[in-house]
């Protein structure tokens, strides 16, 4: 029992990104552009510390990004490692629309924005520069559960019209190091979307999401008749056997959100923490908190 229009997305900046998705979804707008206007609000907002502007820069002091964006005719776009544009889904979405490719990454990508009329903006904040200084002191890199991982925006919406689409946007893990490279611009690993089933999306730590092509998984579950909960949960599962001993598994936070054809949405995450805001007819804009495996 679905409801169309519908727009999900990743944790407390949710809320006013769905608000801004609503204002197309509810006027009869397409999914693709209910999105991109949404996952803007998040970029765009100082306060959100892993997402573009104002969010915490990598090892280097360089807040590099990280953005996708996928329709339900598998039409994609995406930059990665980009430096210097406020508002990274904006780009990706140009790659989609004016490129014979689906993705550019650092300073291809930077050439290809100016190109397009950009404006480059120092997006590191002095909040977030005082607390790369401190940060340095002891340079660990050892990721602060539902907090250093905490802010990629990641948004699914499926139209009146029945189209799934989504969106996903970040300043990536902090503190990692220059050059790298997270889930979220990666179609397949945080953001995955098949018109024929629906859409999923990652948050947490992206280098476990792109090593199990974690939204893709999710999707693929779903085309074989999971339910989006069922299939982020044993995405999910899948993940926490893959990296039990690994290094990283101290620190490993990974959430899932998704959405099938006939408007029915799911999460689930890896441990505790982890939320989702949901905005439909019905219930209007709302936090959900996701069902976790472990504490
Ligand atoms: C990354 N998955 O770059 C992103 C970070 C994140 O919520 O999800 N933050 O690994």
């Amino acid at each position: 029992s679905g409801s169309k229009p519908l727009v999900i997305s990743t944790w407390n900046h949710g809320i006013p990104a769905n608000a801004e998705a609503w204002k197309i979804l509810s006027t009869g707008g397409k999914s693709i552009d209910a999105v991109e206007k949404g996952v803007m609000i998040p970029e765009g907002d100082p306060e959100v510390r892993s997402v573009g502007y104002g969010g915490y820069p990598d090892r280097d002091g360089h807040v590099t990004l990280d953005a996708s964006i996928m329709d339900y005719n598998m039409d994609t776009g995406a930059v990665c490692f980009l430096e210097g544009i406020k508002h990274p889904i904006n780009v990706a979405r140009l790659v989609m629309d004016k490129t014979p490719h689906v993705m550019l990454s650092g300073e291809g990508a930077l050439q290809f924005a100016l190109e397009q009329g950009f404006k480059t903006e120092n997006l590191l904040t002095e909040k977030s520069k005082k607390d790369w200084e401190e940060w340095k002191k002891k340079s660990d890199y050892k990721p602060v559960i539902n907090i250093e991982n905490h802010d990629t925006i990641g948004m699914l919406a499926i139209d009146e019209k029945g189209r799934v689409a989504g969106a996903c946007t970040t300043s990536g893990a902090s503190w990692k190091m220059h050059g790298r490279v997270g889930d979220s611009p990666i179609v397949g690993a945080g953001l995955f979307v098949d018109g024929e089933v629906g859409g999923a999306t990652a948050t947490g730590l992206g280098e476990a999401v792109i090593r199990t092509a974690g939204s893709a998984i999710v999707v693929e579950l779903m085309r074989n008749g999971m339910s989006p909960f069922d299939a982020c949960k044993e995405a999910t599962h899948r993940i926490y056997k893959q990296h039990k001993g690994r290094p990283e598994f101290d620190y490993l936070q990974v959430g899932f959100i998704a959405i099938n054809k006939h408007g029915e949405y799911g999460s689930y995450s890896l441990r505790k923490g982890f939320n989702y805001a949901v905005f439909d007819e019905k219930g209007g804009n709302r936090m959900e908190d996701a069902v976790y495996y472990y504490e």
